[in-house]
């Protein structure tokens, strides 16, 4: 090859990097922003996948566009307890879940989910924003997760298509979906009913096929999925509050910078306020959607058969998570 010819071809590669850089010095240049992605089982609509979306959104404001959020509603990366194993290993970088199927990965969790343990929801909430919920979200950490922030999720209660449930007596033999969790198969087995732990998304069909006669859950979600539609009995039972977690990979968390870390960790933060105020709205909207289709909805006055035939639960916790329980039930 002639000399001439070299001159060009090193003339055109200086070309191309001027026009590719712009002029700019490697310095000059923005990095390239970081998308991460997020797993959510409800649709876009749901008050919990607003907060995950206003997370998002905190989190590119304050990063200046440099960290990018991808929210995938509709369980499109999976069924919760799939989708916490891949946050294990940092193939999805952050979930909104319940905390019952985290408790598989990380037992205390089951503390904080027992079958009337709070006084009401602001004894729930006093207990998240105590010390003590910190612990519980820095309690994460062996399991590969760092725990970010608690979203509202009311109180769960039975809903069927079988019977009105007005007592302990009606649940007996009943087939009811629980989530993948065995504290909440042993709830409902100290009820006389049979277990069926399931994927979220499974439910609808199992109860219309029959496989399943009921399921759990709190109003929105009863709403939402429409289970209402093929489980017209709801009996406002609440025999457990289950807050929701938001959790990060922390083969995520330790790939970014302390800056960007403590961006995400601020934003978690801030983001459970505007998720409370709409969770708020919407259970009152779906309460009064319920009603007023017509569904037999019977208000459980008095839930003392079902605490009592949900004490041992309480008896078969290790003696460090009775500890736990005893200081939730101290905190004011
Ligand atoms: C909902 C909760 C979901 C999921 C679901 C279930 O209340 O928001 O994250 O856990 O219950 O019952 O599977």
């Amino acid at each position: 090859m002639g000399k001439a010819i070299i001159v060009r071809i090193c003339l055109l590669f200086f070309a191309v990097a001027v026009f590719w850089g712009n002029g700019k010095t490697e310095s000059d240049i923005s990095p390239l922003p970081v998308v991460l992605r997020l797993a959510e089982t409800h649709g876009s609509d749901y008050p919990t996948t607003r907060g995950d979306y206003e997370f998002a959104r905190l989190v590119e404001e304050r990063s200046g566009g440099r960290i990018r959020i991808i929210v995938y509603p509709d369980a499109r990366l999976g069924e919760e307890r799939a989708v916490i194993e891949q946050v294990q290993f940092g193939a999805i970088d952050f979930t909104r879940v319940s905390i019952s199927p985290l408790a598989a990965f990380s037992e205390n969790f089951n503390a904080l989910q027992m079958p009337y343990l709070y006084r009401n929801a602001d004894h729930m909430w006093n207990i998240l924003n105590s010390p003590l919920g910190d612990d519980f979200l820095d309690s994460l950490s062996p399991a590969g997760f760092v725990g970010l922030s608690w979203f509202d999720s009311g109180a769960r209660s039975f809903y069927n298509s079988l019977r009105p449930i007005r007592s302990v007596d009606d649940l007996k033999g009943m087939k009811i979906r629980v989530q993948e969790s065995s504290l909440m198969v042993g709830l409902v087995e100290a009820l006389g009913a049979v277990a069926t732990p399931m994927p979220f998304g499974l439910v609808y069909s199992a109860i219309q096929t029959g496989v399943i006669d009921g399921a759990e859950n709190n109003w929105p979600s009863y709403f939402s999925t429409e289970h209402y539609e093929v489980a017209r009995y709801f009996t406002i039972d609440e025999h457990t509050r289950v807050p929701e977690i938001t959790i990060a990979s922390k083969l995520t968390m330790d790939r970014l910078s302390d800056e960007d870390r403590k961006i995400i960790v601020e934003a978690a933060k801030d983001s459970m306020a505007f998720q409370r105020r709409v969770w708020a709205d919407y259970e009152k909207e779906a309460e009064a959607a319920i009603v007023a289709r017509g569904n037999e909805i019977h208000y459980l006055q008095d839930n003392s058969s079902f605490r009592a035939a949900m004490q041992p639960l309480y008896d078969e916790l290790s003696p460090e998570l009775q500890k736990i329980v005893k200081e939730i039930r101290e905190i004011q």
